[in-house]
């Protein structure tokens, strides 16, 4: 089969999918799991057609700023090497999964992706430059925050962006904040897309 456009420049982005973030967690999205069955879906479509996946964690110091205790918002959360801040076992990841965390520093909040590093210190970006990647589809947790920070600053960054609507989730700590931040991401220049979309593009020639 020739390679399409789309399969030799596409990677898969996907965004904190932590027990902290799951019902129960400290930190939770609602229904934040259910994106997990489809997540797989797009883990098996990125395997198959060879195309690089990476998935962030939040990672944070037990005293960060990023925290309500320490001047911050959020309650704790994810804190390194604590059950809550482990990806969530139904995510079916291959070792081909690129790992990175963010939130290490203790004075910032780094909500972005671009702002995670692997255990070399090797940032998301310079994956991307070189892989080749123009395209990333992104999906995870949560939409209204890190998802939505991590699409602006990748199309800041000249990538072409497909937000997988069906794989995301938001907190809505106000009614319409996951609404709104899909706007914002699409006036920014994100398509939203479908897992079938994705498919297509995939096979396309
Ligand atoms: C996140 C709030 C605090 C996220 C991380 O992953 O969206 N949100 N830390
Ligand atoms: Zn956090």
């Amino acid at each position: 089969m020739v390679p399409t456009q789309f399969q030799k420049s596409a990677a898969l982005l996907i965004v904190d999918i932590q027990i902290d973030f799951c019902p129960g967690g400290a930190l939770p999205v609602l229904e934040g799991d259910q994106i997990i069955p489809t997540l797989n879906m797009y883990l098996e479509l990125f395997y198959s057609n060879e195309c690089p996946t990476f998935a962030t964690r939040d990672w944070h110091p037990a005293q960060t700023s990023h925290f309500k205790d320490y001047g911050g918002v959020w309650p704790k959360h994810c804190i390194q090497n604590t059950p809550g801040a482990r990806l969530h076992p139904d995510l079916k990841l291959d070792t081909k999964t690129v790992f990175l965390s963010k939130g290490m520093d203790p004075q910032k909040d780094s909500s972005s992706a671009f702002q995670a590093m692997d255990r070399k210190g090797k940032y998301l970006l310079h994956y991307l430059s070189e892989m080749g990647i123009k395209k990333i589809c992104v999906g995870g947790l949560a939409t209204d925050y890190c998802v939505k920070a991590s699409v602006l600053e990748a199309l800041k960054d000249g990538f072409e962006i497909f937000l997988l609507v069906d794989a995301i989730k938001g907190f809505d700590l106000n009614p319409d904040d996951s609404q709104k931040a899909i706007e914002v991401m699409r006036a920014a220049g994100a398509k939203t897309v479908t897992f079938w979309d994705v498919k297509t593009l995939m096979e396309e020639n």
